[in-house]
């Protein structure tokens, strides 16, 4: 009976998302734009965005880099899926970067990208973002703009509670929104309750920006849904948001909405830290896999890790909290001050903020209302800073513009409201069009945000573009929030499912940007730096061809001597050195996708020729006037013939 009566609120709920959508495209159609909004997004010709901002892929698995306030897409960059436009994750340089402990896992689901931070400030060094299906973390270049590292996190399962990073960049952290048997063993699923386990995953950061599993968190098995570092006083935290503490096992849609409040666990990472450097915890079997790519031979490598050191939680004392908070709570997001910890009850009105100085107190006093598997849960009124009454509907997640307001977004009644810190009214709100996710103010995630622009990013697209059959891309809008009330300036469509963003001035990163790749800094195993140097080499049935490319030929460019049953490297050094002049390389027939060869860079593709002929290939990426002719011949001979292997450039022999 009580589950029928939940099931019909979570209908009511449903409905209401829906009828949120029909009346925005039945009613008013953009909502109350300023008359100069136009001038105030219109980034002219040939001038540049002030932000960068990178909005997670969601399901495309990749991370895009969009202007602002212009909203115009500058690139995307591809992660945790494979990406044909240039040859990521197909090319022999850049597959390892694919493999997990499950093999070759080409796509991801990735959600939450952070910048690094140095003593809380964002500084430009590098993004990381997380995949949520397969565990992972990635870490991109922000010279390059070149994914560089991921880590895979074992004993994890729906990496959620992830990327986040703490204020020196110490720490990546990685939580499992799903609790899981840990490790991972054959158990009847009912038998959850009390067994399964929610590890939280820190990951050393070196200076180098090389991620290392420092130790991982034995949880009770909740769900570990949102995450986010102390800062300033509270530097040496990190909170996590938590569900299903009812740790049901199915139909959580009900089951795991029992509790009347669920948790912020505060873990107490610098403690942790200490008591695993004199050799706390406990090294445990666990299989990962560590890939890396190394801009100097310009191939990644994978390590196959198999040991993690887990920590019992109760074996540190004062490690780990547990704050009540209220209905399933989602986003966890803590103020540019450190003070306040901002925890999103999906199912509720209100919105729960904890006060980290009141936090310490009520540690101090033992101010308990009992333990969860023997960690203390902290009184509620004990930790309680305030709350914003009625803000809305559904709310998810919080950002902070500096000046001490908070802007957080409702799902369900689909708008963002704008509250102030410390004495929790609301002071504005706007509408969503439609069904608000997450938001970003650049910064805003730190202790210095540049409280002059935020987008949000919708679930819901219906009516705001022209249509494009059932399948839309999703929206994001964005709001000048440096003035009292919140102003819409601009809609623009996103690629994939934005769930997070970051974002930085501009002027943090511009000046930074590589633009080619030097020739003599060059250390692939198969460049060719010259013409001169290019060749073919067989090797039983394996040909190698150092290749090359300039504006507009190939070199070698008619090749001979190859057989059907061959297995033919490519292996493709670009030596312009020139800014923006890519080249590709495509082959008929190759089960691959192209390259695409940035100046001074080398790339490999593979081919298995099955059919005697000659077969042409070309570049793909117009690079002169006489890209056209930029082509060339391989002649592929039977199994048993004796054409031996040639390769020359306008018929002469090249050595
Ligand atoms: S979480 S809104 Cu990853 Cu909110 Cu998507
Ligand atoms: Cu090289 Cu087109």
């Amino acid at each position: 009976m009580k589950n029928i009566l939940k099931i019909a609120i979570l209908g009511v709920l449903g409905l209401f998302i829906q009828s949120c959508g029909n009346d925005g495209s039945s009613g008013e159609k953009s909502g109350a734009i300023t008359s100069n909004a136009a001038e105030r997004v219109y980034v002219a010709p040939g001038e540049h965005d002030e932000y960068y901002a990178f909005l997670s892929g969601g399901y495309s698995g990749n991370l895009t880099v969009y202007g602002l306030p212009s909203g115009r897409m500058l690139k995307e960059i591809p992660v945790f899926s494979q990406f044909p436009t240039n040859g990521y994750g197909y090319s022999e340089e850049t597959v390892p970067m694919l493999n997990t402990s499950f093999g070759f896992v080409p796509w991801g689901d990735s959600h939450h990208p952070d910048i690094s931070q140095t003593e809380g400030e964002l500084d430009g060094r590098w993004i990381f973002i997380n995949e949520n299906n397969t565990p992972r973390i990635a870490r991109i270049s922000l010279e390059t703009f070149e994914t560089e590292e991921i880590i895979e996190i074992p004993h994890s399962a729906g990496n959620h509670s992830s990327s986040f990073i703490t204020e020196n960049t110490e720490y990546v952290v990685a939580g499992t929104r799903f609790s899981v048997p840990y490790p991972q063993e054959d158990m009847a699923i009912d038998q959850m309750k009390g067994n399964f386990k929610g590890p939280l995953t820190f990951i050393a950061v070196g200076d180098d920006g090389r991620m290392n599993i420092d130790f991982q968190l034995k949880m009770p098995g909740f769900n570990y849904d949102l995450s986010h570092p102390g800062r300033g006083d509270s530097h040496g935290w990190f909170f996590f948001t938590t569900y299903n503490t009812e740790e049901a096992h199915t139909m959580q849609e009900v089951n795991a909405s029992q509790n009347d409040k669920d948790f912020i666990a505060a873990v107490n990472w610098k403690k942790i830290q200490e008591y695993v450097e004199n050799g706390g915890g406990k090294e445990i079997d666990a299989e990962y896999a560590h890939n890396v790519f190394d801009h100097s031979t310009q191939a990644a490598t994978t390590t196959m890790k198999n040991k993690v050191l887990t920590v019992d939680p109760r074996e540190v004392e004062g490690a780990v909290y547990f704050m009540p908070t209220p209905k399933s709570p989602h986003g966890c997001d803590v103020d540019p001050s450190g003070e306040y910890i901002v925890g999103n009850g999906k199912l509720s009105t209100d919105l729960t903020v904890h006060s980290f100085s009141k936090m310490l107190k009520a540690i101090e006093n033992k101010d308990f209302d009992g333990d969860a598997y023997d960690i203390p849960i902290l009184n509620f009124d004990s930790t309680l800073a305030g709350t914003v009454k009625d803000g809305g509907l559904g709310p998810l997640h919080t950002e902070f513009d500096g000046k001490g307001n908070a802007y957080t977004t409702f799902f369900i009644s689909s708008e963002v409201v704008k509250w102030k810190l410390g004495t929790w009214e609301v002071l504005d709100r706007q509408p969503s069009y439609y069904s608000v996710g997450h938001l970003m103010i650049p910064g805003g995630n730190s202790r210095e945000p540049y409280g002059k622009y935020m987008i949000s990013m919708n679930k819901i697209t219906k009516d705001r573009y022209l249509p494009t059959g059932p399948e839309l891309e999703h929206s994001a809008q964005l709001y000048d929030i440096s003035g009292e009330k919140m102003e819409l300036l601009l809609d623009f469509p996103t690629h994939g499912e934005p769930h997070y963003a970051a974002g930085i001035p501009a002027e943090k990163i511009k000046s930074q940007s590589k633009k080619i790749y030097r020739l003599d800094e060059n250390k692939h195993e198969y460049a060719a730096t010259s013409e001169s140097e290019t060749k073919m080499e067989r090797d039983g049935n394996e040909v190698h061809v150092y290749m090359t490319t300039v504006r507009s030929h190939f070199s070698p460019d008619n090749l001979e001597g190859i057989k059907v049953g061959d297995k033919v490297f490519f292996h493709v050094t670009n030596l312009e050195q020139d800014f923006d002049v890519p080249h590709g390389f495509a082959m008929i027939g190759a089960n691959t996708s192209e390259l695409l060869i940035m100046p001074g860079q080398t790339k490999t593709i593979t081919w298995e020729p099955k059919k005697e002929g000659v077969w042409p290939f070309y570049c793909t990426d117009f690079c002169s006037a006489l890209h056209q002719e930029m082509q060339g011949y391989v002649r592929v001979s039977g199994q048993n013939s004796n054409v031996p292997l040639k390769w020359t450039l306008d018929d002469e022999e090249i050595n």
